[in-house]
């Protein structure tokens, strides 16, 4: 069944499906009925959301009332069938939701200076976190010619992903992204500044949509020249999410997210003497004995922060919780 069919049940007169292209916090703009219009929260939407994260965000499939010819109120956010999403910058233990429903997340690498597989493996566990299938793209083909030793580097730390090296620029393994962009599967770029995200949306597309800026000659930085999240439709009846270069991606996900992507680490374990082997120190660790101690460290630094996470949530949780039994003792007595 479509999302469209799904939805339309919880539709209550008046209201429209619409698809979140941009968002701004309680502005957005939405794609209803073929049209692109602004878009504002309603205010009770607003004052139920616990935390930004249940705010409509690109990607997001949503209840909305058109208010006037070029604006319309979105009254309620559609349950996400996946998302991508991170930590929030700064000190605030909250979520932030960067895309909402999205099949495949494309993790751009640039060939050029910016290769490093440690950057991967991030971007693997936010995917696997959401439920969201990750492809490898290493872009830049063009510069280097030596492309398929960091294609086997990037297999392997891949595992069962899909890797593809492409040029944006010149076309070349362009028309494999092409093929995964069917009707009704939605992609979004991630990745840092400056590999390609947006030359890449353009050929897509066919056309020059969004801008995109020369990296820096010295370390193929690049200008953070993409400033918002943006999901555009293509002709195939699938749709593009493009996004910023992000500058920091604090982890938002659980150890088990951590486990997919170190798949052969959590197979190995059961030979490990001891059953609850931390794969540190113990003799007779079949992990160390076998795992590239680069990547073996990886391992151990993203399961520490995924378990901070972990331990962070419960507390918030049972705060949550204690907050929620308060109340309603006060209901009570008030009767
Ligand atoms: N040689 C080469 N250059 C490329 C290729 N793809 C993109 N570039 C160049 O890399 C630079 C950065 O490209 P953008 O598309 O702006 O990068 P981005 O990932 O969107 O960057 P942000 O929007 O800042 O996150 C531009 O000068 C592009 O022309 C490629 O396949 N080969
Ligand atoms: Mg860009
Ligand atoms: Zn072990």
């Amino acid at each position: 069944m479509s999302i469209e069919h799904a939805a339309a049940a919880h539709l209550r007169a008046g209201q429209e499906l619409a698809r979140v292209c941009v968002s701004q916090g309680e502005r957005a703009r939405v794609l209803m009925n073929g049209a692109e219009v602004d878009a504002v929260a309603a205010g009770a939407l607003v004052y139920a959301a616990d935390s930004g994260a249940e705010l409509p965000v690109t990607g997001d499939w949503v209840a909305a009332r058109r208010v006037e010819p070029g604006l319309a109120l979105i009254e309620g956010v559609l349950p996400r069938r996946s998302k991508i999403a991170r930590r929030a910058a700064g000190t605030r233990d909250e979520e932030q939701v960067l895309a909402a429903n999205v099949d495949l997340a494309f993790i751009v690498c640039g060939l050029d200076g910016d290769f490093n597989v440690r950057r991967l493996e991030r971007y693997m566990a936010i995917a696997y976190e959401g439920g969201v299938e990750p492809v490898i793209v290493l872009n830049k083909a063009d510069t280097r010619a030596d492309a398929e030793a960091a294609v086997a580097e990037a297999r392997e730390v891949g595992r069962s992903a899909k890797v593809l090296a492409i040029s944006a620029r010149t076309g070349f393994g362009c028309e494999e992204v092409d093929a995964l962009l069917g009707p009704g599967v939605t992609a979004v770029l991630l990745g840092s500044s400056g590999v390609g995200k947006s030359t890449l949306l353009n050929r897509i597309l066919g056309g020059e949509l969004q801008r995109t800026a020369a990296v820096r000659e010295s370390d193929s930085r690049g200008r953070h020249t993409t400033t918002r999240r943006q999901l555009i439709e293509l002709a195939s009846g699938g749709a593009l999410i493009d996004t910023p270069g992000l500058r920091e991606i604090q982890l938002w996900v659980s150890e088990k997210s951590i486990d997919a992507v170190f798949d052969d680490i959590a197979a190995l374990a059961a030979q490990c003497r001891f059953g609850d082997c931390s794969h540190t120190s113990e003799p007779g660790c079949a992990v160390r004995e076998a795992v590239d101690a680069v990547r073996l460290e990886s391992f151990h630094r993203l399961r520490r922060e995924a378990e901070r996470h972990s331990n962070a949530l419960t507390e918030k949780q049972r705060w949550r919780s204690i907050h929620k039994a308060a109340k309603q003792l006060y209901k009570m007595r008030g009767r």
